[in-house]
């Protein structure tokens, strides 16, 4: 049986006054130019976090964005703004709105401030629980009644929305909440998705909203498959639960809202709420990555150009000049239209040199004085740098290097097994004989209880590890002794070094 809860009627009055600009710097008609003004407008959330900082702040930076400027609960803030200057008809929540338990007090008046901003602009608020609030979720429903919790208890639910501006219709939005903080069945084939998973008699567009991990097989957090999500009778499904969002950009929108900010510095690119539009031919879906703090992995090659470590140029002092470049061009390469307050870049430094050494060490310094320096300003944004990595290979090409038998060359001719393809067999004895001698250091009462001391590295982990330390080691001895390069024949040069 369909479960109807109380529409959500509202007066075409509100129509009639303008959308209150956005305080912030989003150009909301750029998202919504060619809006379709018979369509039900959503505004869809995904996972919040509230109560959760966001991870690898540096101090400095810290000291001049306060960790609630950049937090869930900012971002949250700014999806609310959005939602009532884009005159939206619902707000819906794909779950995990609040990290942990503990968070109820800190979370309860964020969420509960919003909401009421919201309801009472005449915005229905709808949310489903996942993984990470079970139980503070339904909690902060009851405490909030105008926070409607769709499919309390693992029963699918449906709302019926009515559209605010005349002949918007309406949509069927289900839901469905976590009843424990693990659950190993897929949803869709719970007993009770029968009865909201048939479609409406009246011609009537659906909405499903679910935390869920897809295609995440023997997954604890409600495992689906795309094929399951793809063969419901459904218009769109809206997920939480992935941080990275990955909503299609087609008539029939499935897939994971995201994050609204990045919460470490792995939750790279956009990150915000996303507008959609329900007509009865179509749901379009648009990303708002409004978040006030935004995560970027790049790169400085030494081989490009302006990138080049010179000699008699201390490396050092090409990192303090390289590095504030970087992050200017990350800003500059934002993509238009929005802007954070705040980027993060992790930084890889990749190319070839005979320097790395020095680079370790000038790193070293750098990370002592605490990340985060240099700060970089340009257009509103400041940039900083998270983390800085060396990913550079050899001056010599690899197999230059192999030509001699002294430890150089045999080393360098190790590493050139380890870049072979992984059914090669000199490759394999290699690793076996490296992942027994790991093993062997792992088990030392030392390292007892390290988390994954007992578990064997995998080929990949451990080719990785073989792989970085022969080159620092080759690095070394080249720095050090008098290893002759060995002219390289020309297919070396061509295939190595391009
Ligand atoms: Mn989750």
């Amino acid at each position: 049986m369909i479960k109807d809860t109380d529409c959500a009627i509202i007066t075409a009055g509100s129509l009639s006054e303008p959308p209150r600009p956005y305080d912030d710097v989003l150009p909301v008609a750029r998202y919504l130019g060619g809006t379709n003004v018979l369509a039900i407008r959503l505004l869809a959330v995904g996972d919040i976090h509230l109560g959760r900082r966001p991870r690898s702040i540096p101090e400095a930076v810290a000291a001049v964005f306060p960790p609630h400027v950049l937090s869930p609960a900012a971002a949250w803030q700014r999806a609310v703004q959005l939602a009532l200057s884009s005159g939206v008809d619902a707000v819906v929540l794909a779950g995990d709105v609040i990290d942990r338990e503990d968070d109820y007090f800190e979370a309860y008046g964020t969420l509960e401030q919003g909401v009421r901003r919201l309801v009472d602009a005449g915005i229905p608020v709808l949310g489903v629980a996942g993984n990470h609030d079970v139980d503070v979720l339904p909690r902060l429903a009851r405490a909030i009644p105008q926070f409607k919790l769709l499919g309390a208890n693992g029963c699918w639910e449906a709302y019926r929305l009515e559209g605010r501006r005349p002949g918007a219709g309406s949509a069927r939005i289900i839901g469905w909440s976590f009843p424990t903080a693990r659950y190993s069945q897929s949803p869709l084939a719970c007993p009770t998705a029968s009865a909201v998973l048939t479609r409406p008699s009246k011609p009537e567009p659906v909405i499903g909203l679910l935390h869920c991990d897809r295609d995440g097989s023997g997954s604890t957090h409600a495992p689906v498959t795309s094929a399951e999500l793809d063969a419901a009778p459904v218009d769109a499904w809206l997920l939480g639960h992935v941080h990275a969002p990955d909503l299609s950009d087609t008539d029939r929108p499935i897939g994971y809202l995201g994050s609204v900010v990045g919460l470490d510095p792995t939750e790279v690119g956009g990150h915000g709420p996303w507008l959609v539009e329900v007509d009865r031919h179509a749901v379009r879906a648009r990303h708002v990555p409004n978040a006030p703090l935004r995560w970027e992995h790049v790169t400085i090659d030494f081989s490009e150009p302006d990138c080049a470590l010179d000699d008699g140029v201390p490396a050092a002092e090409w990192l303090e000049r390289a590095l504030p470049r970087v992050l200017e061009q990350s800003i500059a390469c934002l993509p238009d239209g929005y802007r954070p307050d705040v980027l993060g870049c992790r930084v890889r430094i990749t190319g070839r040199t005979s320097r790395r050494a020095e680079l370790e060490r000038a790193l070293e310094r750098s990370n002592a004085s605490g990340w985060g320096e240099p700060w970089v300003e340009r257009d509103g944004v400041w940039a900083f740098p998270d983390k800085i990595t060396l990913a550079t290979s050899l001056h010599h090409p690899l197999e230059t290097l192999a030509a001699t038998r002294d430890p150089v060359g045999l080393m360098a001719a190790k590493v050139l097994v380890l870049e072979r393809l992984p059914e090669d067999l000199e490759r394999q004895r290699l690793l076996e004989e490296a992942r027994a001698r790991v093993q062997a250091i792992r088990r030392r009462t030392a390292y007892r209880g390290l988390s994954d001391a007992d578990l064997p590295p995998s080929d990949e982990a451990l080719a990785a590890m073989l792989r970085e330390s022969a080159l620092r080691s080759i690095d070394l001895l080249l720095a050090q002794s008098s290893h002759v390069v060995l002219p390289a024949s020309e297919g070396h040069e061509r295939g190595a070094d391009p």
